[in-house]
């Protein structure tokens, strides 16, 4: 039985609130919580008592799990995300991960293979020179990281619905799951997964994908925030059984979407 911090006073509950928006990690959407939450409006919105610190985590999760479907009812799955001229491209490109630069994965890419797992008619491993015959398009796209910057880059390689289509996966199937080298995971819906600009992306301006940002494959969606876009892809598996991801675990925003 959890014990109960009653509030009392309106003061109480403002500090609450605070601490709940506190807890939303885009520096925009805590901005927009202070201006428009109301503690009321928060425990309409979920139907919880906002009694308490776990009542708060579990309003919040409900907040971002309705979020997640309106996403998705909202997402067009033909409307393009814009795209950019060379000239405006980032340089130098920021890294991210979830540690520093000096750790980044060195993945042998001789010895990689893509392995292929669950709802997929086809899952012989790929290597990545099959991987580069197969047809290439690049594009030059915003990445937008929660953390609070973005940047202009240019990816190329194997548009993502082409490889599911070739593999024979369930297309019906609700999720895509990715497993990284650095053991990082993600997980993405399949209308994203199917989206024209979703690319398996073996290039990044015009070069080999360099070690720091995802050789030797990663996935890259310009309709997605920077922390859905798996790097150093090491397996793909189709399933209708939610898979979660690094950061999703922890209470970022599942869809993501940007
Ligand atoms: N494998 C792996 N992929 C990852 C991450 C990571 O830590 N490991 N970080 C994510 C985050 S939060 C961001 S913003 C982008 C950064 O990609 P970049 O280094 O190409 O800018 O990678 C995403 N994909
Ligand atoms: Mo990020």
């Amino acid at each position: 039985m959890l014990k109960k911090k009653i509030i009392t006073t309106p003061a109480a509950g403002e500090a609450i609130l605070a601490d709940a928006i506190r807890k939303v990690s885009q520096p925009s959407r805590r901005a927009f919580l202070q201006r428009t939450l109301t503690l009321g409006g928060l425990s309409l919105l979920t139907g919880c008592s906002i009694s308490d610190d776990s009542a708060v985590e579990q309003a919040l999760t409900k907040v971002s799990q309705f979020n997640d479907r309106a996403q998705a009812l909202i997402f067009d799955p033909n409307r393009l995300a814009p795209t950019y001229p060379d000239s405006m491209i980032t340089r130098p490109f920021p890294f991210n991960a979830y540690y520093g630069e000096d750790e980044v994965r060195e993945v042998d890419g001789d010895a990689w293979r893509l392995e292929l797992s669950g709802l997929i008619a086809d899952r012989q491993p790929w290597s990545l020179a099959q991987l580069r015959k197969l047809p290439q398009t690049d594009q030059v796209t915003r990445h937008i990281c929660v953390e609070g910057w973005s940047a202009i880059g240019k990816w190329g390689g194997v548009p993502f619905s082409y490889f599911l289509r070739r593999v024979g996966a369930d297309l019906s199937a609700k999720y895509v799951g990715f497993k990284c080298a650095d053991d990082y995971f993600t997980s993405i819906d399949m209308p994203t997964a199917l989206h024209p600009q979703t690319l398996m992306a073996l290039t990044y301006d015009g070069q080999e994908l360099p070690p720091r940002y995802g050789f030797p494959m990663k996935l890259r969606m310009p309709t997605k925030l920077g922390y859905k876009n798996p790097k150093h892809i090491q397996a793909i598996f189709v399933t209708n059984t939610y898979p979660g991801g690094y950061w999703e675990d922890q209470g970022y925003n599942w869809f993501g979407g940007s």
